[in-house]
């Protein structure tokens, strides 16, 4: 049976350019902790092997060369690991390169960096490693077309280590093109891949396992522990969690006034370890608008990015003032039903209401007036462009 664990894309010294240089050293801080964080795992696991399926390295020909010895000193405290690790189009091993410029004498001699293709044998474990680094930032080969199927020792458990993008319908300019069905097709047992930054399943034997740590929104990787019990068995994998230091997030909020109380709490409450995106649409009264807009600024440096599109809610005169004849008549009608004190009308209240429950007492005064402002707010949201932008009397923008 063999157990090893495929990772790829750490970005060790990523640049993240939208951060100030202060919050782009704890995250780079935190990429590394991640990957250390792989590493403990493995040696409490007693798993022999880590597969990194480049781009360990963020932007290799420029990166300092303490970037890759911070890397180095994480992989000598955990001697017992072999690591694999090929390079990927963020850090290919062109001129000076950061693996080229690192004294030999620096590497940890349980890292073997594949120069170009080679074929690893790791004959405790019955494996066979037929593996590429890319020597350039754009390919437009497999890096792995090499692989002879037919010369292939099928008592072997083979293991593809490849750096490059799924060529299909949706993809069909991917770099360094790699088939859906190459695993199939070279009889590879597991082809571990890496470049996607999320988790994807391509088929039983083909993975992306995406960064370990995100690098942007949306990102949802994991270090993969891959168990195969003999050659040719469907391999097993299992998404080791809890490695990530960081969690990024997007939230949407949809603003009213009744909705603003809960916001207010919600606002200040974004964790240490939280990159967050908040976008807040919708109409707020001028008094919580006020508010609104100071709460914003005094929380601001707390988020990534704050995107603000509510507006204060229309006056009749601004309602009156958007559409065409007939949505005129609708709003007219609407303020006067507000204004009148009157109840709703059944043919309004059937609309709303489900066909059964028309026996149902008239809504309250607080109620028929939140049915009626959420329909105006709708129309007007609909039909005004105003309804989109801040509003100009608190704006500074
Ligand atoms: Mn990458």
């Amino acid at each position: 049976m063999a157990v090893f664990i495929h990772t790829s894309d750490w970005h060790i010294g990523n640049s993240f350019v939208h951060f100030d240089p202060d919050a782009g050293k704890r995250l780079n801080r935190a990429r590394l902790t991640a990957v250390e964080s792989i590493f403990v795992y493995a040696r409490q696991k007693k798993i022999p092997l880590i597969l990194c399926a480049g781009d360990a390295v963020d932007n290799g020909q420029l990166a300092p060369e303490k970037n890759l010895l911070d890397l180095f000193a994480v992989i000598k405290r955990y001697p017992e690991i072999n690591v694999i690790l090929i390079t990927g189009n963020h850090d290919p091993l062109m001129a000076n390169n950061v693996y080229l410029r690192a004294a030999e004498s620096n590497y940890p001699p349980n890292l073997h960096l594949v120069k170009k293709t080679e074929i690893i044998p790791l004959e405790p474990l019955n494996l066979a490693i037929y593996a590429a680094s890319t020597l350039e930032k754009n390919g437009t080969q497999n890096p792995l077309h090499w692989i002879d199927a037919r010369e292939m020792d099928k008592s072997k458990i083979n293991i593809g280590l490849a750096h490059g993008g799924i060529k299909n319908d949706k993809f069909a300019g991917a770099c360094f093109p790699i088939e859906p069905d190459f695993a199939k097709e070279k009889n590879l047992d597991y082809l571990a891949l890496g470049d996607w930054h999320s988790y994807v399943k391509i088929n039983h034997r083909t993975y992306y396992c995406g960064v370990p740590e995100p690098l942007q929104f949306g990102d949802d990787g994991y270090p993969l522990q891959v168990t195969i019990e003999k050659p040719g068995d469907i391999p097993k994998i299992e998404k080791i969690t809890g490695v990530s230091q960081y969690t990024w997030t997007e939230q949407q909020v949809e603003m009213t006034d009744s909705r603003f109380p809960g916001f207010k709490e919600m606002l200040g409450t974004v964790g240490e370890k939280e990159i967050k995106k908040l976008t807040v649409t919708g109409f707020l009264a001028a008094e919580n608008y006020k508010t609104y807009k100071e709460l914003l600024h005094l929380n601001r440096n707390r988020y990534y990015r704050i995107e603000d599109r509510v507006s204060i809610v229309p006056g009749a005169d601004d309602l009156t003032g958007v559409g065409d004849g007939h949505t005129k008549a609708v709003v007219r009608r609407l303020l006067e039903l507000k204004e009148s004190g009157a109840p709703l009308p059944a043919e309004i209240l059937s609309g709303v209401l489900p066909a059964d429950q028309f026996s149902i007492e008239p809504p309250a005064d607080s109620v028929k007036n939140e049915i009626i402002d959420c329909a105006l707010m709708k129309l007007y949201k609909h039909f005004s462009t105003a309804g989109h932008g801040p509003d100009k009397r608190y704006s500074n923008e």
